[in-house]
């Protein structure tokens, strides 16, 4: 049997290399959508996984998709990539818009011209997202909770969502959304919260610096580890019919409670002195209360989170502390995931 061929758009973000990672160990093999003349993620990814095959491309560019799928011929499309910051979607909502909601127009309609050439069905998946509830309307959010985005970034990303219903349900494609809750990992971008606060941790405990500028401590997250995540992903390609679940733990943590289990983990008690609280990172608005039921995914997926809040916050802290020449204490994470942190 030949192997199985993916497209993952966003390959060189936290989630795609897990993903990657994923595919080729199941026998895949792996495209990345790759933007840019000279994207420094690129080595990384190199380095990480050199079976991966680039194509260069842009998903504002439809151009680059169908030139991609020409070359990839994939059986799967994973489209991860987004403009992904939510706090930096007010200060540039129109390009936000124009990737992270446009981006799934233009992806989703290569891959429809793509299978009328090709004759060939391909799956896909859409990265959609928790920040769409916004406003929360029920707790815990579920797949038919009513959206209310209250970001530029969660408009978009309830742009994508619709438009990847309709074009299950106006082509018959085999498309899929995943409503996913935050997940985190060592790999997570420098200007996540949770990956901010264990870097700056790691920092603290070794003697590289003092304290750390945070917005609101009371926000809350129903917060999860990135490498369960991408294996729902998978899972979801792998059903008879494409449909939409939520991904997340059924837990939510305040910033606090994260900074508890981190500073705890470097054998610091009271971070009171090392934490100070600046306005300017504060959001023009905020989501409610995120707390997600994966009942959907675990009953037709057979999907289950395997780590929890505190192995994750303590996963982050290691890592960046290895990374920083300290030593770590518990669990430690594996050496893929520090080669990508
Ligand atoms: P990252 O921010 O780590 O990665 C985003 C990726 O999108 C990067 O590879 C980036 O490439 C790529 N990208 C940005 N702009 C473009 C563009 N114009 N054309 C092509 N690629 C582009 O995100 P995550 O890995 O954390 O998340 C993956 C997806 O899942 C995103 O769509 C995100 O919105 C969504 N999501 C994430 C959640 C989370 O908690 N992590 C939760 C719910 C949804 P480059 O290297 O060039 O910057
Ligand atoms: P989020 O993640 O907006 O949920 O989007 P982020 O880590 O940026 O914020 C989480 C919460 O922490 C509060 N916060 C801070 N956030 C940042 N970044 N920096 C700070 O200093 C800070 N202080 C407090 C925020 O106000 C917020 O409430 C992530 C992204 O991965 C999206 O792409 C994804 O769709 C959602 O998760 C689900």
């Amino acid at each position: 049997m030949t192997a199985k061929r993916a497209l993952i758009t966003g390959i060189t973000g936290q989630d795609g290399l897990y993903l990657a990672e994923l595919l080729l160990s199941k026998g895949y093999e792996v495209w990345g959508l790759v933007r840019g003349q000279n994207n420094p993620k690129l080595d990384l990814l190199r380095e990480t996984l050199p079976e991966v095959k680039v194509v260069t491309g842009d998903l504002l560019d439809l151009s680059s998709l169908m030139k991609s799928m020409t070359l990839a011929r994939p059986d799967e499309v994973y489209n991860l990539g987004a403009i992904s910051f939510v706090a930096y979607s007010w200060e540039n909502a129109r390009l936000t818009t124009d990737v992270t909601g446009g981006g799934v127009l233009n992806m989703l309609e290569a891959v429809r011209l793509y299978q009328d050439i090709a004759d060939h069905e391909v799956r896909f998946y859409q990265a959609s997202s928790s920040e769409m509830f916004g406003r929360v309307q029920e707790v815990p959010q579920s797949e038919t909770t009513l959206l209310w985005p209250r970001s530029p970034y969660g408009v978009a990303k309830v742009y994508g969502h619709y438009m990847t219903i309709n074009y299950r349900e106006s082509y018959g494609m085999h498309a899929s959304s995943g409503i996913l809750f935050n997940h985190e990992s060592p790999r997570r971008g420098v200007e996540f919260v949770t990956r901010k606060i264990s870097m700056a941790v790691a920092r603290i405990a070794t003697g590289k610096q003092t304290s750390v500028s945070l917005g609101n401590l009371d926000a809350k997250r129903d917060w999860g580890f990135a490498g369960d995540y991408v294996e729902a992903m998978y899972l979801m390609l792998q059903q008879d019919a494409a449909d939409d679940y939520v991904i997340s733990t059924g837990e939510t943590h305040s910033i606090r409670e994260f900074l508890d289990i981190a500073f705890e983990t470097v054998g610091i008690s009271d971070w009171s002195g090392h934490v100070h609280v600046d306005p300017r990172f504060f959001r023009p608005a905020e989501v409610d209360l995120l707390i997600g039921t994966s009942t959907k995914a675990q009953e037709k997926l057979g999907w289950t989170p395997t780590v929890s809040f505190p192995e994750l916050v303590k996963m982050m802290v290691e890592s960046d502390l290895a990374a920083e020449g300290g030593t770590g204490t518990g669990r430690i994470p594996t050496p893929e995931i520090r080669a990508g942190a």
